[in-house]
């Protein structure tokens, strides 16, 4: 098995509290994943082209022996369920699930890059990733989630 899976999870539409747990619960349920640690959920302002409403944003560690695209599937399928439609990248969404972290792993298919290539840059990713793997190493960066947190702070200002 790979080291530690992480996923965010966004919702900005409805029950953001409810779609954020019962996505969890959902990949929890899944025959070949166990979800590990979770973060809080916080409040985040949108960023993006749109004027939309305000985000919960969580993160969670999931373990699994599924390949990429194998949970990149489990994610879509549980999206779906929740009521996600997709029109646009920026519209708002009762639930997204992102594959943010698998391990070393370094996938770049033409639906699915892992690391997630917008993480480091976006706060409403690393501030719920703080509390669950701020020691994680980025594998491309070689530098862990506190550290290019650090950095986002110190060019966000
Ligand atoms: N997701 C986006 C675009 N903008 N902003 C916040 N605050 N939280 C998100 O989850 C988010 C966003 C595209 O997935
Ligand atoms: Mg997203
Ligand atoms: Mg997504």
């Amino acid at each position: 098995m790979l080291g530690p899976i992480y996923l965010g999870l966004g919702s900005n539409l409805g029950d953001r509290n409810g779609y954020i747990s019962e996505a969890i619960a959902m990949l929890n349920a899944h025959e070949f994943i166990e979800v590990g640690a979770v973060s809080e959920m916080i409040e985040t302002v949108p960023e993006g082209p749109l004027k939309q409403p305000f985000f919960l944003n969580a993160a969670c560690e999931v373990s699994s022996f599924l390949s990429p695209q194998e949970l990149l599937l489990a994610t879509q399928e549980i999206e779906v369920h929740l009521g996600r439609t997709r029109k646009g990248t920026y519209d708002p969404r009762t639930i997204d699930i992102d594959i943010l972290l698998m391990g070393d792993l370094l996938v770049s298919d033409d639906d699915l890059v892992v690391p997630h290539p917008m993480m480091h840059t976006r706060s409403f990713v690393l501030k719920p990733l703080l509390d669950i793997a701020a020691q994680v190493k980025h594998p491309l960066f070689q530098k862990t989630i506190q550290e290019i947190y650090n950095e986002y702070q110190r060019f966000s200002t």
